[in-house]
């Protein structure tokens, strides 16, 4: 895929105002993105409104300048020049897209192998860890300097898009990278424990329900879980408490591929994560969602959950090469 950071550059300086969002129910690289990006805009002398289809995770709530994205029906007017980030296809902009005004031009910065180039200009890097990684590609470009804010938003997606540095898309550039950031002084521990370790009680509670509906396939290859409106309801939690609950399914030993299937009102989500044989993200892409070969998603109109998981239980063997015995 082609892609040229000096269209990005002369995209932004058209503009007079930018409107900057990541997709909904962001991560640390949609808010750790829409922060740097905001800093690049500023840094070329462009005013910008933040923005989000979801509210922030309590998680990034610590963030310097947070604050500042807000949710899409506070915003009380309507954009020419949008900047997304971290979105796959435009449906993943949510609710901000009621922003748009007619005409609009997007923007397009993503790291998703799935992205279906929807901006006006598409800066898509699939071989990109994260969204930040090419942001701060785009800030060497324009010779920005790196101050411990900024440092601090790029960071938070880097860490956060490579579990830790653990995934397979830690690129000895990212380590490089994040030695740079590091070298600004920021508190890498500090942010680890922020982002990675820290949880609530209610997100532990939502994983020992889980747990106890934890299931392996009989050939041992595939594990799920399963978590129901009621579940949500009876611990008083939120989408925000699922955090990574979907990794203790594909963590056991031998399995591949791990599945959390979750009921929300009108339909079904499904977090897919596996070890290499089986790519989730062409699994989620078969029902219309999308992701990475490791870890995707997608969300599925049907009657039960049992409906569900049979279908996408089904595609994921079929990709294991056939029904297990
Ligand atoms: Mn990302």
């Amino acid at each position: 895929m082609m892609y040229s950071f000096s269209d990005a550059t002369r995209f932004i300086q058209s503009a007079d105002h930018v409107l900057i969002t990541g997709h909904l129910h962001p991560d640390g690289d949609a808010i750790g993105s829409t922060l740097a990006a905001a800093w690049i805009c500023k840094s070329l002398g462009k005013s910008v409104t933040l923005a989000n289809d979801s509210r922030v995770p309590d998680r990034y709530l610590f963030l310097p300048n947070v604050d500042q994205i807000q949710p899409a029906e506070e915003i009380g007017r309507r954009f020419q020049y949008v900047l997304a980030l971290d979105c796959a296809d435009e449906a993943r902009i949510g609710k901000v897209r009621h922003l748009f005004s007619e005409g609009v031009q997007i923007c397009n910065v993503d790291h998703h192998a799935t992205n279906d180039l929807y901006g006006a200009v598409n800066v898509v890097v699939p071989h990109a860890s994260s969204t930040v990684e090419i942001l701060m590609d785009w800030m060497a470009e324009l010779g920005l300097p790196l101050d411990q804010t900024i440092a601090t938003f790029l960071y938070t997606g880097l860490l956060t898009d490579t579990g830790g540095f653990r995934y397979s898309n830690t690129s000895p550039k990212v380590l490089m990278q994040a030695a740079k950031l590091v070298g600004t002084g920021i508190e890498s521990h500090h942010l680890a424990d922020r982002l990675l370790e820290t949880v609530s009680f209610r997100e532990l509670q939502l994983l020992q329900v889980a747990l106890s509906t934890l299931t392996l396939s009989s050939n041992r290859k595939v594990a799920w879980m399963v978590l129901t409106q009621d579940d949500f309801k009876g611990l008083n939690a939120t989408s925000d408490d699922i955090g990574e609950i979907v990794n203790y399914a594909r963590n056991i030993e031998g399995v591949d591929v791990g599945v959390l299937f979750r009921e929300e009102s009108d339909h079904f989500k499904v977090s897919l994560r596996s070890r290499g044989l089986v790519d989730v993200g062409e699994v989620a892409k078969c029902f219309g969602g999308g992701g990475h070969a490791r870890a995707a998603g997608c969300s599925m109109d049907a009657k039960t959950i049992e409906v569900v998981e049979q279908q996408v239980l089904h595609a994921i063997y079929e990709r294991l090469g056939g029904l297990p015995v």
